[in-house]
């Protein structure tokens, strides 16, 4: 292979980025709002999304799963690869936050995602209930893990506010590696 072969390849090179949470949460709309940078009409998603979002020469391989309850046993078989896990949480869901917990360290038990990191997007900051970061935080206890690196980012998806800034963690971290 010639040197300019490789260049390409490295260059090209993806990471595979899993979007989850519950239905509702604002994944699909997160995805396209970093795609086209636009608000898109998004309807419950049924199976996945799946797209490419370049940020400076890094390519993340983007993969949206439907949230509803009936739909998260299929998560665990977008696993295998996986190097980040983006959790998209609803601010102003606080009946189902719990249900987030349970998801999120069923997900950072699981094998396949031993090596994954973790960004959390708290979705939704523009509505006037929504939890702070620091209340999600806790009740997340995100401090207690050390297996993962994790980060926390609070965002709205419609403005596109706070998305620039957890890609750029996510790239800081694919180069790290
Ligand atoms: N106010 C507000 N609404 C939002 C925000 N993000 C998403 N939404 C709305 O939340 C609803 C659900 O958004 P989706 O992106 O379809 O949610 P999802 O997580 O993909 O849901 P599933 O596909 O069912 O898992 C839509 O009506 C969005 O317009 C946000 O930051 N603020
Ligand atoms: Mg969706």
């Amino acid at each position: 292979m010639s040197p300019l072969c490789l260049t390409q390849l490295v260059a090209t090179e993806e990471h595979k980025v899993i979007i989850v949470g519950l239905d509702n949460a604002g994944k699909t709309t997160i995805l396209y709002q970093l795609l086209t940078n636009e608000v898109i009409h998004t309807c419950p998603t049924i199976g996945s999304n799946v797209e490419e979002i370049v940020l400076q020469k890094t390519h993340f391989l983007m993969w949206d799963i439907g949230g509803q309850e009936a739909l998260r046993s299929t998560w665990s078989t977008h696993y295998s690869n996986t190097e980040f896990i983006i959790l998209v949480i609803d601010s102003t869901d606080r009946d189902r936050l719990l249900t987030t917990r349970e998801e999120l360290y069923k997900m950072l038990a699981h094998e396949a995602l031993r090596d994954a990191s973790i960004l959390i997007f708290a979705n939704k900051q523009d509505m006037k209930d929504s939890m702070t970061i620091v209340e999600i935080s806790q009740f997340l206890t995100l401090s207690a893990i050390k297996d993962h690196p994790w980060h926390i980012q609070g965002c709205c998806a419609l403005t596109g506010e706070g998305l620039p800034a957890g890609l750029q963690w996510m790239q800081s971290r694919a180069s790290a590696n």
